[in-house]
């Protein structure tokens, strides 16, 4: 790696040493901006890098709150506010036991870049709390929320930070904190939180949009090589927003999903997803709130507990799950049942190794922040729609959404090419996106 590289990765393992998640993330960026760097002495004057890898701003705080049995609990909430350069901090919250400052700066970093991508003036940030909202009530949902934004509503606004969803933070969850920030500040109508329902701000597609986007990029990467999701088995991880929506939109091109999972294993589906068996999920999901081993039971479907679906073979993967959840033992797996094409539709579920093993064998590869940021791109349309008071219509948020995908796809596959790595959406992605902020930076000076 080049010295001046390396000295700025060295800082952020010496300053945040415990941070892991945030270390992969920035080491992932960095080794593929070598190119521009030296291509662009600009950026090495005006410190971007040094820059670029430390938040603006972070919040950490208490959230105490009431359990069904009228007993206290506390909780740690966060807001990481990474990157305004662009826009407003712009990127989800994310509840679950494993949240902490590195989890959280690892996505923050990863949303300045991807954001960047979607060409909408949106900065990068990111939130959460290590509330686990799995076997909670939804009163004790409600009140987690309720004492979560009694914090949040001061450091967030439509020109400022607007969050949004995440793992464990779906429609249920936006509502009761949009509820509490109507209370506190008595304002509607504002684009303060994003994935709100429709009729109440909320945007057509937003609930699609992850998923959606990530199969249309991934339809953009086939195309390359003349190929579509036509007849393909897809594995899919995951059964929360984004696994579901990529598992309706490969289903309508044609490919036969072949997996669900969730952290307690995953099912295989030799024959293909039914439409019946995807409304299934969607309501034991996201209304009873059940296990995917009961979707393994109804149907009579193979379960692997504590299993992945990469062990079961196919044509094309989407990990739609968390963050490291496909290794280089999955990625063997995986190339040695013919996989063409891998798209991330989870933030960082390759494993580094993993990664370079695909790259490698030449195996189509979209990392998250180019095939996700779907998404985030539709909450963007949301922030338009509400600043307007407008609602478009599903057909023309999908066309909108489509054109993104399309749009990040050409500008990862050029930059790849223009750097000399035809191919690699890893570095067309990264430098893509990186250039955008970064010129932004040096134009406004050292205060940016
Ligand atoms: P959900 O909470 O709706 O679903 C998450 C799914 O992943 C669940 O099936 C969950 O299983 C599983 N999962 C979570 N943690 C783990 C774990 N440690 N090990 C195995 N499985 C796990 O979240 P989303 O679908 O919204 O998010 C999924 C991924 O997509 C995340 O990486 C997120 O950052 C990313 N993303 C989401 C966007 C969005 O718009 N929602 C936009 C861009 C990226 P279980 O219920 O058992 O925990
Ligand atoms: O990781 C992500 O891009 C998201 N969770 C969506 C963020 C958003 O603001 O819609």
């Amino acid at each position: 790696m080049d010295k001046y590289i390396e000295s700025v990765y060295q800082s952020i393992l010496d300053k945040d040493p415990l941070q892991k998640e945030f270390h992969q993330a920035a080491l992932e960026v960095l080794e593929t901006l070598e190119p521009v760097i030296e291509k662009y002495p600009v950026f090495k004057e005006h410190k971007i890098l040094e820059r670029i890898v430390e938040p603006e701003r972070i919040i950490q705080f208490r959230v105490p709150w009431k359990d069904k049995n009228g007993e206290i609990q506390i909780n740690r909430g966060y807001r990481v506010q990474y990157n305004s350069a662009i826009g407003p901090y712009k990127g989800g919250f994310r509840f679950h036991p494993t949240v902490y400052l590195g989890l959280l700066k690892f996505l923050g970093f990863e949303q300045t870049f991807k954001n960047a991508l979607t060409t909408l003036p949106m900065g990068g940030g990111k939130g959460g709390s290590d509330f686990d909202p799995h076997g909670k009530t939804d009163a004790e949902v409600e009140s987690f929320c309720h004492s979560f934004m009694m914090e949040m509503y001061r450091h967030i606004g439509q020109f400022t930070d607007v969050p949004a969803g995440d793992i464990g933070v779906g429609g249920r969850e936006i509502g009761y904190l949009y509820a509490a920030y109507r209370k506190i500040r008595n304002v509607h109508g504002t684009g303060v939180l994003t994935g709100k329902g429709w009729g109440w701000g909320g945007s057509r597609i937003r609930p699609q949009a992850t998923g959606y986007g990530n199969v249309y990029f991934c339809q953009e990467m086939l195309k390359t090589k003349d190929e579509d999701f036509k007849g393909k088995k897809v594995l899919i991880s995951g059964s929360g927003n984004v696994a579901q929506y990529a598992a309706e939109k490969a289903m309508q091109l044609g490919a036969k999903v072949a997996s669900m999972s969730d952290s307690s294993g995953a099912v295989h589906i030799p024959d293909g997803m039914t439409k019946e068996m995807w409304d299934y999920v969607m309501e034991l999901k996201n209304v009873k709130r059940g296990r995917i081993s009961e979707f393994a039971e109804k149907y009579n479907l193979e379960y692997v507990k504590g299993g992945r679906p990469w062990q079961f073979g196919g044509d094309i993967a989407l990990p739609c799950a968390t963050q490291n959840e496909l290794d280089k033992k999955d990625a063997e797996a995986l190339i040695s049942s013919g996989v063409i094409a891998v798209g991330e539709g989870a933030n960082m579920p390759t494993t580094p190794d993993a990664m370079s093993l695909f790259l490698e064998k030449g195996i189509l590869f979209s990392p998250g922040k180019a095939s996700n940021a779907g998404g985030v791109a539709t909450s963007g349309l949301e922030m338009s729609q509400n600043s307007g008071r407008l609602f478009w219509s599903a057909e023309e948020v999908d066309k909108q959404l489509h054109g993104i995908m399309v749009n990040i796809h050409q500008t990862a596959y050029d930059t790849a090419k223009e750097f000399g790595q035809p191919g690699n959406y890893v570095l067309g992605a990264n430098i893509a996106g990186f250039m955008k902020v970064a010129n932004a930076m040096v134009a406004m000076g050292y205060l940016a």
